[in-house]
């Protein structure tokens, strides 16, 4: 039997969903987005921990985006994702790690929940693509302030130190070309430049402070090419 594209149970707004698509885009293994209810997720009522991504890949289910983006890695080895050599693989997966721990919070979300302007539009995002009712897409446009208030408390705190983890990208991104000093792109650079390329290709508040730096721009630009740009899940 010929087998289907692979869904992808997301948010568009996910940076988990994001760093797998892009991997997805690069290795180009043809998906198609299937978008939660963030409140019900019928969608993925067979999942214990509910949360996306998750993929269906004709009967294999996947979570977790780093475990998921390994999995795609032995499913379609070309082009790799993960250095052959042991230590380069351990420091690549610790900068995948912090992008998991520090960097999708303290910068994305940041971005995306802090200033007034990109946070209505991200509730916006949720709303074109989320299977809300009728009553859904115009209730939560109007309560999503309460709804989120804790989002928004520490999006807005952390927005304030954003410029740090960038500070802290352009310090792991050292002479390049690619995050731990790879000469092919890894699981590394997809996650961060899957988040990164939203902002600055949706033309977020934020952008900006991505543009002036450099080392940024010309590792982005390298990246470009690769893989899909920030419109992947929505535009
Ligand atoms: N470690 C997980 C984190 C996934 C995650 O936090 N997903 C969020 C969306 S960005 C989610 O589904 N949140 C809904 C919930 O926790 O109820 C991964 O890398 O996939």
């Amino acid at each position: 039997m010929p087998e289907s594209p692979i869904k992808l149970y997301a948010f568009a707004t996910s940076p988990f969903v994001q760093k797998v698509a892009a991997v997805m885009d690069y290795k180009k293994i043809p998906y198609t987005p299937v978008f939660v209810h963030p409140q019900k997720k019928g969608e993925i009522q067979f999942s214990q921990k509910k949360q996306v991504p998750i993929i269906d890949d004709n009967g294999t289910i996947v979570e977790d985006s780093t475990d998921i983006a390994l999995y795609l890695d032995k499913r379609t080895p070309e082009p790799g994702i993960v250095p052959a050599d042991a230590a380069a693989r351990e420091k690549v997966l610790a900068i995948e790690q912090w992008f998991d721990e520090v960097f999708a919070g303290k910068f994305y979300v940041a971005c995306r929940f802090g200033p007034p302007a990109n946070r209505k539009r991200t509730v916006q995002a949720f709303v074109d693509t989320s299977p809300f009712n009728a009553l859904e897409r115009i209730g939560l446009p109007l309560l999503s302030g309460y709804l989120l208030r804790e989002v928004i408390r520490s999006a807005t705190e952390n927005w304030e130190h954003a410029g740090e983890q960038l500070d802290e990208l352009e310090r792991k991104l050292g002479n390049g070309p690619f995050l731990a000093e790879q000469p092919q792109p890894t699981i590394a650079d997809f996650a961060v430049f899957a988040s990164l390329s939203v902002i600055t290709d949706l033309q977020l508040e934020g952008a900006g402070m991505i543009r002036e730096r450099k080392r940024i721009v010309e590792w982005m630009d390298r990246l470009r090419p690769l893989t899909s740009d920030g419109t992947r899940l929505y535009s």
